[in-house]
């Protein structure tokens, strides 16, 4: 490397979230198929795979240009060869043929397919595959499949849960949120987060956290917030989950998860839109085509004000921004960063190590 080449790799930093990352993606034709190339390696199994092609598509997002040689490629931090022949595949001839024989991989598009459905992971659509089922259709007329409630809805709801949700439709349902929560308690502190929060224009689902002022306060919300929705036919499915904070950190946890311990409700919303009347859909009368509701997913979780700012910044994203926060508290700062809290671990250490 060139002297000028050092100084170029140093705009760069290493952590992901120490880069600014600008709204639009200029070079979406090396991130989709890099992320293409990470789906296949989860789908596969081999999580460190799937990460290397994530780490090489976030440094190309943050650029503020499109990539246009080799060179500049050579200068970037956090690609491996794997990634870099992928891109510079894609520089010479407009496209990856590694990529295109991935898409069409059966096993590729069903889990695919099956992953994008609400409440199925990885192991699920795998062990779907290994059975011979390839379509939704197959999973809806498969009499032997066992289907969580979860699956269920996931399925009935398909389309409109993979249908993009507007900024417009998340601050709608976050208004929702909010008219019902001050019934029960006013001062309640809504705030939408995700990737809204982030300025995205659109989003697959609509993250919202809830707290109030006052510690404490918070407790017992949520229950009454969803069983007021759901009396007024709001809310399609929901599961509730209660807060595990201190479960998970008494000392004969066995928790390991990365998962967070808010209490909160994985649900789905039924979200009036206006009629379809008068767009190309109307001359078909199916009941489909005059359907003026469409179902959204929502995550409400609910924090204590004394946790609210981890949470904010947990519940922010990207994930992959998150990942790499975490790890340059752990490895930079030898400090613990999660959506509950930020601590040293040495003193943390020294604590016990005294106590
Ligand atoms: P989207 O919804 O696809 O447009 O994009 P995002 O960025 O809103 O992604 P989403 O909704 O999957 O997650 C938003 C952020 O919330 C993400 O950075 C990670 C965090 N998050 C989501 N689920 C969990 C969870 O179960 N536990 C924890 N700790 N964080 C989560
Ligand atoms: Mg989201």
């Amino acid at each position: 490397h060139s002297d000028v080449d050092v100084v170029v790799a140093s705009l760069v930093p290493a952590y992901g979230c120490q880069r600014r990352t600008p709204l639009t993606n200029k070079n979406c034709i090396f991130t989709d198929a890099l992320e293409t190339l990470s789906k296949e390696a989860s789908f596969c199994g081999s999580d460190g795979r799937s990460l290397a092609f994530i780490r090489a598509a976030s440094v190309l997002r943050s650029l503020p240009s499109t990539l246009t040689t080799i060179e500049e490629l050579n200068r970037l931090p956090g690609f491996g060869e794997h990634s870099k022949r992928v891109v510079q595949e894609i520089l010479e001839d407009g496209f990856s043929a590694e990529v295109e024989r991935v898409t069409q991989k059966e096993k590729y598009q069903t889990m695919k397919l099956f992953t994008n459905i609400f409440g199925v992971g990885m192991k699920t659509a795998n062990r779907w595959y290994q059975e011979g089922l390839r379509s939704l259709g197959d999973l809806r007329n498969s009499q032997k499949l066992k289907l969580s409630k979860q699956q269920e809805a996931g399925l009935q709801h398909y389309e409109d849960l993979n249908m993009p949700v507007s900024r417009a439709e998340a601050d709608l349902i976050a208004k929702m949120v909010e008219e019902v929560a001050h019934s029960f308690l006013p001062g309640t502190i809504i705030t939408l987060a995700g990737g809204f929060r982030r300025g995205k224009l659109s989003g697959h689902d609509v993250d919202i956290l809830i707290t109030h002022a006052q510690e404490g306060r918070e407790e017992g919300l949520l229950s009454k917030v969803i069983g007021q929705l759901q009396s007024q036919g709001l809310i399609l499915y929901h599961d509730l989950k209660r807060n595990s904070y201190h479960d998970a950190f008494s000392p004969d946890s066995k928790s390991t998860s990365n998962m967070d311990h808010f209490e909160r409700s994985f649900s789905i919303f039924r979200l009036k839109v206006a009629s379809h009347i008068g767009d190309i859909g109307a001359r078909d009368h199916s009941p489909e085509s005059s359907k003026d509701w469409k179902a959204v997913r929502v995550d409400l979780v609910v924090t204590p004000i004394s946790q609210y700012p981890y949470a904010l910044l947990g519940w922010t994203g990207s994930k992959h921004f998150e990942r790499e926060l975490r790890r340059f508290s752990c490895n930079e700062k030898k400090m613990v960063l999660n959506s509950h809290a930020l601590y040293d671990t040495v003193e943390v250490q020294v604590a016990i190590s005294q106590s």
